[in-house]
């Protein structure tokens, strides 16, 4: 992204940059909208008893303030008292200095962030598979050379725009594309085959597709004897899976089965990619995996233009997710439980290793806990708003409002900041430099091109500013904290030692693994081995279960949610946008005639929609694109539109993923309810 600054107007323009060919998001076009914005917040406010109001004062007080009661409540709690939450939109500066800030500073185990809703199941499972979790294992550009691609609960027509030029070629070149979802979106509607699932049964969809497979003698059987294991437990597990009875649970017909596995099967090259529809549920990782075993029993990984990815979300969605921002994590994919790994990043932060903190609660355990023995007393949010953004957020919302010390650090008095005693203004992303990773495992780096607002502060000088009072030195410059992350992670899983701005700069962006400087990088993972100890991937059998709550006579439809093309994340940015809300102004529900009609709801209704987690409101949307049992509704909404208020923070027992995707819930037309 370029940008060309005229007067006080800011641009933003398209530049050629090999990951996205020049394309770029309608968000994109209009961020620049944001950076000049009256709302832009220009001084820290402070709010000095629970019911004043939040006011004006100097960085020195703020922080002094943000300090000293810390400290108090540490003295009175304990460390783990108090908590930070941060956001992959952050860069790998900034998520680097955020989980040392936490472990070095705050010195609390309690550090996790938004990944975790976004993901940590595609994560975990491909790290039980692969032995490492890179979003893609190969540039984005092999798609094109893809004959098959399977994308399992992914819009990216709507979510990532740029990146539909790789499958517009793909399909060019003569290619199928197979798409999973419950809606025909605009993605599945420019698919060759759309399996429209019902919500929250792809793992048993991927056993089944993996059945005919292996009925038909399709599946690639030196590949799996040479390059993994456990193959024979999944072999029994899918035997079960047979057309007919996948149909019953999935709602998609045995002959949509057989074309799809055919198609998938008997394709040369081939993919399978996920995204947010399998993987946030309450057993996302499960689903991931049955995707996972179908790839590798086709023989894809470690293949040309083949194999298994995760489309990584946000910004900074898979470099935000490497440098210790995470409960369980350190710098360089480093596990905080392993004790060669804590030896590691202690020697470079100085520190003992007993003097680390142990692993912290992960995300919606950490907002839950709040108020509770064992709970949060105070919480440091960086780049998130958890009050739209999190499961059950009414709940959330009372947890955050029964903090002693809640700290915003944001652009815009976003949903959190408003209940914040604390809000720190900070600068954004065109008015700072920082390196990103993007879904390639690519490291990337932004420019600074325009001036910050006087007032506003970079989160690395807030977190160094923080730390100083707590008697703690921090890097606060980007190139510093970047030469220190390159040391940390050196040796590490995600090693970036070899990586320097100037070497991003020449050769547009360098590729983990980059071990040492004269390393070109790694663009295509596990050509020769996996990242386990033998080298070989793993099986992981998968049996179908059901959702943490499936509908019931109370609430007989499901409820999903997600992304529309004009609003972005919690909306604090584009709700702020003329374009998006000219686009979408309200909180909408998609619901099929045929449903509609049967709660005599009409176009444009005020729907109440109500789940056991309580009531929304939305606008009844009619169409014939979603499933009949099925309504949608999109969580960039804040008050009584928040899509969230409704969801079901049920985890995945091993990511502990929040089940954004499926729950039970149902629909009245509301009759003089007030908005
Ligand atoms: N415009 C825009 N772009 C964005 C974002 C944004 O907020 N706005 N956010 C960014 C971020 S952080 C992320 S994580 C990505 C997310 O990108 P996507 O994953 O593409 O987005 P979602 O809309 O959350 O979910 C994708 C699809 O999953 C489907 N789905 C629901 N339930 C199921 C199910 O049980 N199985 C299957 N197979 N599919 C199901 C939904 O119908 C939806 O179409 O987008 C990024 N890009
Ligand atoms: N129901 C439902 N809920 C969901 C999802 C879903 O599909 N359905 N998806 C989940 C997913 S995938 C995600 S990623 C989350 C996203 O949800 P959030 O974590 O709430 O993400 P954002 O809306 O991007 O919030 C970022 C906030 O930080 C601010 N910000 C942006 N950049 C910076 C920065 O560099 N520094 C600081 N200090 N602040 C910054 C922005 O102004 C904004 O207020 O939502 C999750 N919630
Ligand atoms: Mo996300």
């Amino acid at each position: 992204m370029n940008l060309r600054v005229e007067g006080e107007r800011v641009e933003v323009e398209a530049r050629p940059f090999a990951a996205h060919q020049g394309g770029l998001c309608q968000k994109g076009w209009s961020a620049a909208e944001l950076l000049g914005h009256p709302e832009r917040l220009t001084t820290p406010l402070l709010r000095k008893s629970k019911d004043a109001p939040l006011c004006s004062v100097s960085w020195e007080e703020a922080l002094d303030f943000v300090a000293q009661r810390v400290a108090e409540l540490q003295a009175q709690h304990g460390r783990d008292s108090v908590g930070v939450f941060g956001g992959g939109g952050l860069t790998n500066e900034k998520a680097y200095l955020l989980g040392k800030f936490a472990r070095v500073a705050l010195k609390t185990s309690q550090i996790d962030y938004n990944g975790r809703f976004c993901m940590s199941s595609a994560a975990a499972a491909s790290i039980a598979a692969f032995g490492i979790d890179r979003g893609l294992p190969f540039p984005l550009s092999d798609i094109a050379g893809a004959e098959c691609v399977l994308l399992a609960g992914s819009n990216l027509a709507e979510t990532m725009p740029p990146i539909m030029q790789y499958f517009q070629a793909q399909r060019t070149k003569g290619g199928s594309l197979i798409v999973v979802d419950p809606r025909r979106t605009p993605t599945a509607a420019a698919a060759t085959l759309h399996l429209q699932i019902t919500p929250g049964t792809d793992s048993a969809l991927a056993n089944g597709l993996l059945h005919i497979a292996i009925k038909e003698r399709l599946i690639d059987a030196r590949y799996i004897a040479e390059r993994t294991v456990g193959f024979e437990a999944v072999q029994r597990v899918v035997a079960r899976y047979w057309p007919a009875r996948v149909e019953r649970i999935t709602g998609v017909p045995e002959k949509q089965l057989e074309v799809a596995a055919r198609l998938l099967a008997m394709a040369r090259t081939a993919m399978i990619l996920t995204a947010r529809g399998p993987e946030q549920q309450s057993k996302g990782v499960e689903n991931v995996a049955s995707f996972i075993n179908l790839a590798l029993a086709l023989g894809l990984c470690g293949k040309p233009y083949s194999g298994y990815g995760c489309l990584t979300g946000q910004g900074n969605g898979q470099g935000g997710r490497e440098h210790g921002q995470k409960a369980d994590q350190l710098p360089g994919y480093r596990k905080i439980e392993n004790f060669e790994h804590r030896r590691e990043v202690a020697h470079v932060w100085g520190v003992k290793e007993e003097d680390l903190p142990r692993a912290g609660k992960p995300a919606y355990e950490m907002l839950d806990s709040i108020g509770s023995e064992t709970g949060l007393r105070a919480l440091l949010v960086f780049a998130s708003n958890p009050v739209v953004s999190a499961p059950r957020a009414l709940h959330v919302e009372e947890r955050l409002r029964a903090l002693d010390l809640l700290v915003a650090s944001d652009f815009f008095l976003s949903e959190t900041a408003a209940l914040a005693d604390v809000v720190l203004p900070t600068t954004q992303w065109a008015e700072e430099e920082g390196t990103m990773t993007n879904l390639e495992g690519r490291v990337i780096l932004r420019r600074r091109s325009t001036e910050p607002p006087v007032g506003a502060r970079s989160d690395l000088a807030i977190l160094s500013a923080l730390a100083e009072r707590m008697g703690v030195q921090l890097a606060s410059t980007n190139r510093e904290v970047f030469d220190e992350l390159r040391r940390a992670s050196a040796g590490g899983v995600a090693d970036y030692a070899g990586i320097t701005y100037e070497r991003i700069v020449e050769e547009q962006g360098v590729f983990w693994p980059c071990p040492h400087v004269a390393h070109p990088g790694t663009p295509r993972l596990f050509l020769e081995r996996f990242a386990t100890e033998d080298g070989r991937a793993r099986f992981q059998a998968v049996e179908f279960r059901h959702s943490a709550e499936e509908p019931d006579a109370e609430y007989p439809l499901y409820l999903t949610t997600g992304r529309v093309v004009a609003h972005y994340q919690s909306g604090t940015q584009t709700r702020r946008v003329e374009k998006s809300n000219n686009a979408v102004r309200e909180a909408f529900v998609e619901i099929h005639p045929a449903t509609a009609v049967s709660y005599g709801i009409a176009e444009n209704d005020d729907v109440l929609l109500a789940t056991r987690r309580g009531t929304a409101m939305a606008k009844a949307r009619l169409t014939h694109t979603i499933r009949i049992d099925t309504i949608f509704v999109p969580f960039h909404f804040a008050a009584r539109g928040r899509a969230n208020l409704l969801t079901n923070p049920a985890v995945d027992p091993v990511s502990k993923m929040p089940e954004f995707k499926v729950c039970a819930a149902r629909v009245s037309k509301a009759t003089g309810v007030l908005r």
